[in-house]
């Protein structure tokens, strides 16, 4: 793409580029380039944090999936504050509140019309209130845009699964939350799904869907299943190094599209999604940027036997640097509990990864009154700096109006009479931010590597980011000790080590039996899935006991770890009820990709 003053602006293609047949290599990139944000897409990105509140009828029974069947008796807070959950979250810079409107259990927070598995069939406000319009004025009064999770995946509704009368319920329920709620801003479809009780999958319509959205809140942004924001592609807070927001994979909702995807290669979760190489295969490409949904909690729900797992500060400021640093926004998950509130460990740690940040980012240390510049590739730019200052963080801006541009940077600093290396990285976007060893140059210097055309620099920032203690939160595989349990017939010590590093694996479905030594009255297991290499990580099993290693009881579970595929954290199963056993057996029955296999990082006994 050439640039000089006389020269025409640039055709810029906003969201969606379709190459000419026959399109080369290089032309294809070059329209890459000049793919670009809608309106609401920008403005979507530069709220970079976004807050996610889960919350509904599981809050209320520990479930982080509910099956559809739980008593709408059981939703009762005690204290529902929306304002309470708003005014923490604009006070920590949070800029839109996302509420699960509906879950996957199918339990509406908002009294429609379309189903009576809502709070209407609830104790709370005596089945007059309505949570949806409660944050909806919360957030109006705070300034904070606001949000709509609608799962499609419905384990209530009968119809589910028959597509037709299903889409129609859906359209229904999310023309409610459209209309009745004034502006929205967001609305989120989870992917997961599975049969309804009748066995069939169901087939949605996107396409009516979405037109809904179009129809009834143009300016809406769809995510996920929606088709301006992209899933990242975890569920753990870590957004890629390399992350292309002009990408070549389609949006799951077009249905049409599903084969270029797999023709390509791609799925979410895959590692490139933007690379020269991949647009030379691709006939199209997207602006479709990433978005890093994580909870700041082990689940997705509160659980108070979680108050004591909420992320560290540092944890916290990791993510921050791994998702709105690497080009992603970042919606984090804080569940309020049972009262209808926040919690207040929740609300410390919120106002403590604020502050940080705000101490932070408050001066920039380069000196110069604008830092905005074109740079083109294999060209440099130098900024002086702060006399004295100590640097570790450098922060790089893309101006995104123009395109995703830069490929590859590096970042040096001039001391001791000398330039010398300080970091480097592949793609910015609309914001990179990189940490390195304390120094402190008198100047700087951004070298352009690779580029798509010139690079447009918006903002570039150095700055001191105060080390914190990166100690982790601290997960017990076992209330007992393991070290004396034998497994019964295989070599399996690497699932009960207490090092979740070291994982048991074994080719297919098999049980595994442990003798652990001595009759316990047990209340429950600790299943701990491989955090890397998920192949052979458990979804559905049956987990039985036995004093004897004869007689065997199938103890009372649902037999899934829900959404243990994106969030492969410790599972803690607890029975209701209590168990003599000597031995446990755990047998696998469904591997979450269906494989043949099984992989135990921990296994661990519950008494509490
Ligand atoms: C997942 C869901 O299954 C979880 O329960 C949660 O809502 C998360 C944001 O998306 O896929």
């Amino acid at each position: 793409m050439l640039l000089c003053s006389c020269a025409q602006q640039p055709t810029l293609y906003p969201k969606h580029v379709v190459f000419p047949k026959g399109a080369t290599a290089e032309q294809k990139i070059d329209m890459v380039s000049r793919l670009v944000p809608t309106p609401q897409q920008l403005e979507w990105q530069q709220m970079e944090l976004s807050a996610f509140l889960h919350f509904g009828i599981n809050t209320f029974t520990g479930n982080e999936w509910g099956d559809g069947n739980d008593d709408p008796a059981l939703f009762n807070p005690s204290e529902l504050d929306c304002e309470q959950w708003v005014r923490t979250l604009a006070e920590c810079g949070f800029k839109m509140a996302i509420i699960t409107a509906k879950h996957h259990d199918g339990f509406c927070l908002w009294p429609t019309e379309t189903t009576d598995y809502s709070v209407k069939s609830s104790p709370w406000r005596e089945g007059k209130g309505d949570v949806v319009k409660e944050l909806r004025d919360a957030c109006q009064k705070y300034g904070l845009k606001f949000g709509v999770y609608l799962s499609p995946w419905d384990r209530n509704a009968e119809c589910y699964g028959d597509s037709p009368a299903y889409n129609r319920l859906f359209i229904a329920q999310l023309t409610e939350l459209l209309t009745n709620y004034g502006k929205v801003d967001e609305v989120w479809f989870d992917g997961a799904c599975a049969e309804g009780a009748n066995g069939k999958r169901q087939e949605y319509d996107w396409e009516a869907i979405l037109g809904t959205i179009r129809q009834l809140q143009p300016t809406a942004v769809t995510a996920i299943m929606g088709d301006d924001v992209r899933w990242v592609g975890n569920e753990g807070g870590i957004g890629r190094t390399t992350e292309w927001s002009a990408t070549a994979i389609a949006p799951g909702c077009y249905t049409d599209k599903i084969a270029n995807n797999h023709a390509l290669g791609l799925e979410e979760m895959s590692k490139d999604l933007g690379s020269r190489e991949l647009i030379a295969r691709a006939s199209e490409a997207y602006w479709y940027p990433s978005e890093v949904d994580v909870s700041i909690r082990p689940g997705w729900f509160h659980r108070s036997s979680e108050d004591d797992k909420v992320r560290s500060l540092s944890n916290l400021v990791d993510i921050y640097f791994n998702s709105v640093g690497r080009n992603s926004l970042l919606l984090l998950n804080i569940p309020p509990d049972q009262r209808g509130l926040i919690h207040e460990t929740d609300c410390q740690r919120l106002k403590a990864l604020s502050a940080y940040l705000a101490k932070t980012f408050s001066t920039n240390l380069i000196i110069s009154n604008s830092t905005r510049c074109t740079i083109a590739e294999g060209d440099t730019k130098i900024y002086d700096v702060t006399p004295n200052a100590v640097v570790n963080t450098i922060l790089l801006q893309e101006d995104i109006t123009l395109g995703q541009h830069v490929e590859e940077f590096v970042v040096e600093g001039f001391y001791d009479g000398s330039w010398h290396y300080i970091a480097e990285g592949t793609t910015i976007g609309y914001k990179r931010l990189l940490r390195f060893s304390a120094c402190s140059p008198e100047r700087v210097r951004i070298s352009i590597c690779s580029s798509r055309g010139p690079a447009h620099l918006l903002n570039v920032g150095l700055y001191y980011a105060t080390p914190l203690d990166s100690s982790t939160t601290h997960h017990s595989f076992s209330d007992v000790d393991t070290s004396t349990w034998q497994a019964i017939g295989i070599d399996a010590t690497d699932a009960f080590d207490n090092n979740p590093k070291s994982v048991w694996r074994s080719e297919g479905l098999t049980p595994l039996v442990v003798d652990m030594g001595e009759v316990l009255d047990i209340a429950g297991f600790r299943y701990t899935p491989a955090t890397e290499g998920l192949e052979g990580t458990i979804f559905n099993y049956l987990f039985y006991v036995s004093t004897d290693n004869k007689e065997w009881t199938l103890c009372d579970t649902n037999g899934e770890f829900c959404n243990i595929m994106h969030n492969p954290i410790p599972y803690s199963v607890r029975f209701g009820k209590r168990y003599s056993a000597r031995y446990f057996r755990i047998v696998p029955t469904r591997e979450i990709e269906e494989r043949t296999m099984t992989s135990i990082a921990e296994i661990g006994i519950i008494l509490e």
